[in-house]
């Protein structure tokens, strides 16, 4: 038997990176979907990077855009895929605020738009798929914690964008028999995290600040409560779910939450820095061992319609598939602040050597 073929959309982002080094470790022909940028956007996966001269790759890049119907009709005919993992997304909550038609089409037509291909294509019996759904979609909760069966209650234009997709995707496995499947992914992180989101943006800024790189840290609802797990978990789950007898959709989760504001703390500590909390509301600030302040609140973060907890129940996929999480939460925390560290060390060197005035702040 040849080698299976993998088809993944999103392949410069987190999970996209992480699942193709997977996937090619066990033997897989992985396909990416990748944007056209003014700038190399493939920092995630140039490591897996193979020269296009080589007769038999195991890994191949395909310019593509999820805004485009024909474009993807066209990769999925030429690799043929025998999984499809749908990971690609305007995937910033907060920014889908600003962009809500664009996200609607990217994250919502865009899932129809692979579905409908693998249909057209007669790929429906062949090829299986995974859509990349999100706790985001429970929103204002109405249990705790959150399972496969609680009530979607979207708060943001990402959010219902992605309550269509994960619909399409239970539709297309009702109507045509097709293998398709909903990841219903709490958040997870890795030193590979995108620096806008909440974790990524302390892990880097706390290290930046303990070297002198930059004074303060900005961020907005310190109270958010989330439960995170480490994105090198989550897509052993994303794999796992495409090779069952039957395709179901699954919840995966740490069952564990914490607020933004103890993730600040986890950070600091990792970094062995000293924080404490003094004021409220707007003027709450966190302080280090000196007496500086380091954080604070800044409303431009907030967001219209937020979502204040998180916690999900991966109940089913601990019965069915065997999965629980393997990183800890202090663990995860602590990979992140070695990478931010040791980046941060670098680019003090480049800025004590003169090379460059680097000195932005995120
Ligand atoms: P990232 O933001 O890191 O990656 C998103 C990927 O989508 C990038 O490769 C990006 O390309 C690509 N992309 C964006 N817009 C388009 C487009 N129009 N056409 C083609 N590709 C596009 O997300 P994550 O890896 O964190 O998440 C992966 C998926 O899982 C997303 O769908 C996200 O919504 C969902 N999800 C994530 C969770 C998390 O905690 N990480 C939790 C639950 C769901 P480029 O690199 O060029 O920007
Ligand atoms: P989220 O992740 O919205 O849960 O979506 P994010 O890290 O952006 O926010 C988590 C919580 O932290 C609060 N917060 C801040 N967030 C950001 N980005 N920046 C800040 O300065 C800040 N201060 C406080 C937020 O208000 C929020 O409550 C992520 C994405 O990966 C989605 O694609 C995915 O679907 C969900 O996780 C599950």
């Amino acid at each position: 038997m040849g080698k299976k073929v993998a088809l993944i959309t999103g392949v410069t982002g987190q999970d996209g990176a992480l699942l193709a080094e997977m996937l090619l470790k066990k033997g897989y022909e992985v396909h990416g979907v990748k944007r056209r940028s003014s700038l190399f956007n493939t920092n995630r996966v140039d490591h897996l990077y193979q020269d296009p001269h080589l007769a038999d790759r195991s890994f191949v890049l395909h310019y593509g855009d999820l805004t485009d119907g024909a474009n993807l009709v066209r990769i999925l005919q030429q690799c043929q895929p025998d999984e499809v993992y749908n990971l690609a997304a305007m995937s910033h909550v907060a920014v889908s605020f600003e962009m809500p038609e664009y996200t609607a089409d990217v994250n919502a037509l865009g899932a129809l738009r692979i579905l409908e291909g693998i249909r057209s294509l007669g790929l429906e019996k062949k090829t299986r798929f995974y859509q990349a759904s999100t706790s985001e979609l429970f929103g204002q909760v109405r249990e705790i914690p959150q399972r496969e069966t609680t009530p979607f209650y979207p708060r943001s234009p990402y959010a219902v964008s992605k309550l269509f997709a994960y619909w399409i995707t239970v539709n297309y496995r009702e109507a045509y028999g097709m293998y398709a499947c909903n990841g219903i992914l709490f958040n997870h992180e890795s030193p590979v995290r995108g620096e806008t989101f909440v974790t990524r943006k302390i892990t880097r800024a706390l290290s930046r600040i303990m070297l002198g790189l930059q004074d303060c840290l900005y961020l907005g609802n310190l109270s958010a409560l989330r439960d995170w797990g480490h994105a090198r978990d989550y897509v052993e789950m994303q794999w796992l779910m495409l090779q069952q007898e039957q395709p179901e959709d699954y919840v995966i989760a740490t069952g564990v939450q914490y607020s933004v504001r103890d993730f600040v703390n986890a950070a600091a500590k990792a970094l062995g820095l000293d924080i404490s909390w003094r004021g409220q509301g707007l003027d709450e600030v966190g302080v280090d061992g000196q007496g500086r302040t380091i954080v604070r609140v800044d409303p431009r973060y907030f967001r219209p319609t937020e979502v204040e907890t998180l916690l999900g129940d991966a109940g089913r996929a601990r019965e069915r598939l065997g999965w629980t999480p393997r990183t800890s939460f202090a663990d995860m925390v602590a990979e992140m602040v070695r990478c931010d560290l040791d980046s941060a060390q670098r680019d003090d060197l480049v800025k004590r050597s003169g090379f460059s005035a680097y000195d932005h702040q995120e």
